[in-house]
């Protein structure tokens, strides 16, 4: 049995947990295609953070509380960067972690693409499934919010209080700094292309806000820096119009008799993975059924801010919300089952089949029953 997961990082990661072990018992090959939506370039290094908190969970290296990043980790070279006032300040980058941002930056400079980074990264960390990135392109989830409440931020009297010299030297960086003018540079040109193509931009521009301006943001600047608390309008996938699978994900996808949808973040975990077409065009032609298991159980996101982020989309967050977003691969989505949280039995969501189960990842036993009901379902 082959079985696929999209995933995501926190929540998909001990997720995967459970298929690995559920995997185990059965003889089943488990391939996670995962989300790189959230990768950033900072301070000159290639960061995918949804790509190590799996490799860091699976592999056993993984910081059990934050969730992200490795465990025992030390600080030093953020403090240094502090001192010197390099921003961003608010992305805190472990010195343990930092040796993996070096490995992969260094590797990807080399003209190795990220598919084979991973695998490369997954020598040391065995994680006992295989790892794909969902793109091997430049792929980025961008943040459209009110440009007054951004800069308000900014300016602030707590902020520049705190930051005094470094927001000015910030500024600076922003313009100079060639990893900073890519991102926003690129970023806001592409974006304002999305502005124009996308039919949901048309869409926002009739509810603009007072004074009309919009400003792209990295969504790790959206989401660390702000707590996802900004007057938002819509998340951008910058590069997904031309973004191609990474290598071997149409072969795992084609050859898969199972594909699962981790409890994840839908808006800005599972769907960055989504709009790349091929990838979706795949997984609705394919003939493995599709099981999505809910990450949201009693009307709350069990952590994290995935009521924030569908609330951006107008979903509701509840579980048949997240399932009708998704939607029946019957009717130009992309499931044939969901899986839901025994509190949310009685959901329904047209032309997919509903399933309930314990949805509480507790422990590795607990997750790999909850893998076994999604396989029954299928
Ligand atoms: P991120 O990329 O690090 O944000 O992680 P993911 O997107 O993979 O997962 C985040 C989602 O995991 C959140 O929306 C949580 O609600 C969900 N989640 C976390 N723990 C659990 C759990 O024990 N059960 C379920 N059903 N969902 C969970
Ligand atoms: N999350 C934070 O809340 N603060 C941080 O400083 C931070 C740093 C960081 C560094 C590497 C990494 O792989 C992840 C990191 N995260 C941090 C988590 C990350 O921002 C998000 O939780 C995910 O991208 C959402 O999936
Ligand atoms: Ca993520």
């Amino acid at each position: 049995m082959r079985i696929v997961v999209l995933t995501g990082g926190i929540g998909g990661a001990r997720f995967l947990v459970g298929v690995r072990a559920y995997a185990r018992e059965v003889g089943a090959e488990v391939t996670a295609v995962v989300n790189v939506g959230d990768d950033v370039v900072l301070h000159g290094l290639r960061i995918s953070p949804d790509l190590d908190s799996v490799l860091y969970t699976l592999g056993g290296g993984a910081d059990p509380e934050r969730g992200w990043g490795r465990a025992g980790e030390t600080w030093t070279v953020k403090e240094e960067l502090a001192a010197y006032g390099a921003e961003p300040t608010w992305f805190g980058l472990g010195d343990r972690d930092i040796a993996t941002h070096l490995v992969r930056t260094t590797m990807l400079n080399g003209g190795y693409p990220l598919s084979a980074v991973t695998e490369a990264l997954c020598t040391r960390w065995q994680p006992g499934i295989r790892l794909l990135p969902a793109s091997d392109d430049r792929l980025e989830t961008h943040v459209i919010v009110s440009a007054r409440s951004e800069r308000a931020e900014r300016e602030s009297p707590a902020v520049a209080n705190k930051d005094g010299l470094v927001s000015a030297r910030s500024e600076r960086a922003e313009r100079e700094s060639p990893a900073v003018a890519n991102k926003d540079g690129l970023v806001s040109a592409r974006s304002e292309r999305a502005e124009r193509e996308s039919p949901a931009v048309a869409n926002q521009a009739s509810t603009a806000t007072i004074d009309g301006e919009q400003r792209a943001i990295h969504f790790q600047e959206w989401w660390v820096r702000h707590r996802g608390e900004l007057p938002t309008h819509r998340f951008v996938f910058v590069g997904a119009d031309t973004a191609t699978p990474a290598a071997g994900v149409l072969d795992a996808l084609a050859e898969a008799d199972l594909v699962l949808v981790a409890p994840s973040n839908p808006v800005v975990s599972i769907a960055p993975i989504l709009a790349v077409a091929p990838l979706r065009d795949a997984l609705v032609a394919g003939r493995a059924p599709v099981v999505g298991v809910s990450p949201i159980i009693g009307g709350a996101p069990v952590r994290g801010m995935a009521d924030r982020c569908l609330a951006v989309l107008g979903v509701p967050c509840d579980a048949a919300g997240v399932g009708t977003l998704y939607g029946a691969r019957s009717s130009g989505g992309i499931l044939d089952a969901w899986l839901v949280d025994t509190t949310d039995a009685g959901t329904e969501v047209p032309g997919v089949t509903v399933g309930a189960a314990p949805l509480w990842m507790t422990d590795e036993a607990a997750t790999a029953d909850m893998v076994r009901a999604a396989v029954r379902l299928a």
